[in-house]
């Protein structure tokens, strides 16, 4: 079995708990055959970096796996990370133009940082070695590669959505940036919505010829692209539940709101998510159905994130001004409507907070997936399970069926669905659970992981 070499934006310590989805997932990629992590450090130097080759690499290793890391100076870290990536990429392929920043000095820095990337990466590759890049702070990396005249297979992940052509054509480099996924074997997106995009984009703008369903051609070489819908880890979440931390904070929560029926939302701070929407949702359900006021409580964790980023600094200010005016004009002496939370919950911790709530609200206004989506379900007791509302515009709509789905948008229509969701009655919350969790734990983060890798070790490469 050949070797893998995950590489990411950031590089975590794999024995430690891991934050987010994509960590959690690159963990797991790498667990039973070893291999390396490559990415940046996560640390920014103020002095700028100097030397290329392998002197900014540094090496550890952790069990099975080797973790190769550099440093940004702070330049590269502006101009890659906080100006290209987040700035014009997490917009746009979140359909947010409106929030676009173009500025060429970034699109150089971001291009730089891929270069040194695949510099520093080359002399780490062994020839029968199989590269998987994950993320769009990455895109052109194996464009850097192929140009150090690297022939691995290498398979690209994109977490985040991918939008219409003619909206990523407002990128002012989208044919470098789309031409680039050339260089990659095997392009994996989230959803099929994602992968038709895909494919009209580079048959319409690319002009690549479509050889057969999946199959592109351009630029002198193959593309295979395909859907590969991430996953939790469904054993490991349930082994967290079973956790003192997570058993002791289902005590507490069920302790404090003996009398309440809780909602729980669970998400980065970030304007993708739908949280301002989600909170006027909320507070149209108390308008609307009065019956839920003193008794309904929603708890919104809000993990701050990119806080750099000017977008994310008005959305907490925004935040900050719904949930008190929510509190302040409806909040009694014995009941608040809102806990809103805005600082990260220990992943130990999460799955009895889940478990505690009846329903969980996931209504992003556009997302890849959606893992919260995932780990509320597989939370929650069997035999009387909570109730998931859920965007259509998260990939995981695709797959979740049997949850309330909503238009993130529509105020109105989440109070109606979230309302649904607190009255359902208990043999038809089993019988959705159900079926929601034969499909969670089929397509869990195993399925994910072999059936991306083994389409990557099938491609037709030429
Ligand atoms: C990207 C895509 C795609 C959240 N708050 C806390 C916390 N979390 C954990 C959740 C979950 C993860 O972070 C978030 O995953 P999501 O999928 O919801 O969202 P993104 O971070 O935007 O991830 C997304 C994903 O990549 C994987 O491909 O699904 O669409 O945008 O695991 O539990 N964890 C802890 N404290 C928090 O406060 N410990």
């Amino acid at each position: 079995m050949s070797r893998i070499v995950v590489v990411s934006n950031r590089v975590s310590d794999p024995h430690k708990p891991a934050a987010g989805g994509l960590a959690v997932a690159v963990k797991e990629s790498l667990r039973k055959t070893g291999g390396i992590w490559f990415g940046w450090s996560g640390r920014i130097t103020d002095e700028p970096a100097r030397g290329s080759g392998q002197e900014r690499v540094r090496v550890e290793t952790s069990g099975n796996i080797r973790l190769a890391t550099m440093d940004l100076s702070r330049r590269e870290y502006e101009m890659y990370y906080a100006g290209y990536s987040n700035n014009v990429l997490w917009p746009v392929f979140h359909y947010r133009l409106d929030l676009a920043q173009f500025d060429k000095r970034h699109a150089a820095g971001y291009r730089h940082v891929n270069q040194l990337l695949a510099q520093q990466l080359r002399p780490l590759l062994e020839p029968d070695d199989i590269v998987w890049v994950h993320d769009y702070h990455l895109i052109p990396l194996a464009a850097e590669l192929r140009a150090m005249g690297c022939e691995n297979r290498i398979g690209f992940f994109l977490h985040i959505p991918v939008p219409p052509p003619l909206i990523l054509a407002a990128i002012p480099e989208h044919e470098w940036l789309m031409r680039s996924l050339f260089s990659y074997d095997l392009v994996g997106v989230q959803s099929q919505a994602d992968l038709t995009h895909l494919e009209r984009y580079m048959a319409t703008e690319a002009k690549a010829e479509i050889v057969r369903d999946g199959v592109l051609r351009a630029f002198g070489r193959t593309l295979q692209i395909g859907a590969f819908p991430i996953g939790i880890d469904v054993n490991e979440f349930a082994s967290l539940a079973k956790g003192t931390e997570s058993m002791d904070m289902l005590e507490t929560m069920r302790e404090e709101y003996s009398r309440r029926q809780l909602l729980v939302g669970v998400d980065r701070l970030d304007y993708s998510k739908g949280l301002p929407q989600r909170l006027l949702g909320f507070r149209e359900l108390l308008e609307r159905y009065p019956e839920n006021r003193s008794r309904a409580t929603l708890i919104q964790i809000a993990a701050p994130s990119r806080e750099d980023v000017d977008a994310y600094g008005e959305l907490r200010q925004q935040m900050d001004s719904i949930c008190g005016a929510l509190n302040s004009d409806y909040g009694e002496l014995d009941w608040m409507p809102v806990r809103y939370i805005r600082r990260n919950v220990a992943r130990k911790r999460l799955p009895g907070l889940y478990r505690a709530c009846r329903v969980a609200l996931v209504t992003p206004l556009r997302d890849g997936m959606n893992l919260v989506a995932k780990e509320f379900l597989a939370a929650q007791d069997p035999a009387d399970p909570g109730v998931l509302v859920l965007s259509r515009f998260a990939g995981a709509a695709e797959q979740l069926t049997e949850a309330l789905h909503v238009n993130p948008y529509d105020t109105e229509g989440i109070a109606h669905a979230t309302q649904s969701a607190l009255t359902m009655p208990l043999e038809e919350r089993v019988k959705r659970h159900e079926a929601l969790m034969t499909r969670i734990r089929r397509y869990d983060v195993h399925w994910w992981r072999n059936a991306f890798l083994d389409a990557l070790e099938q491609a037709v490469v030429a």
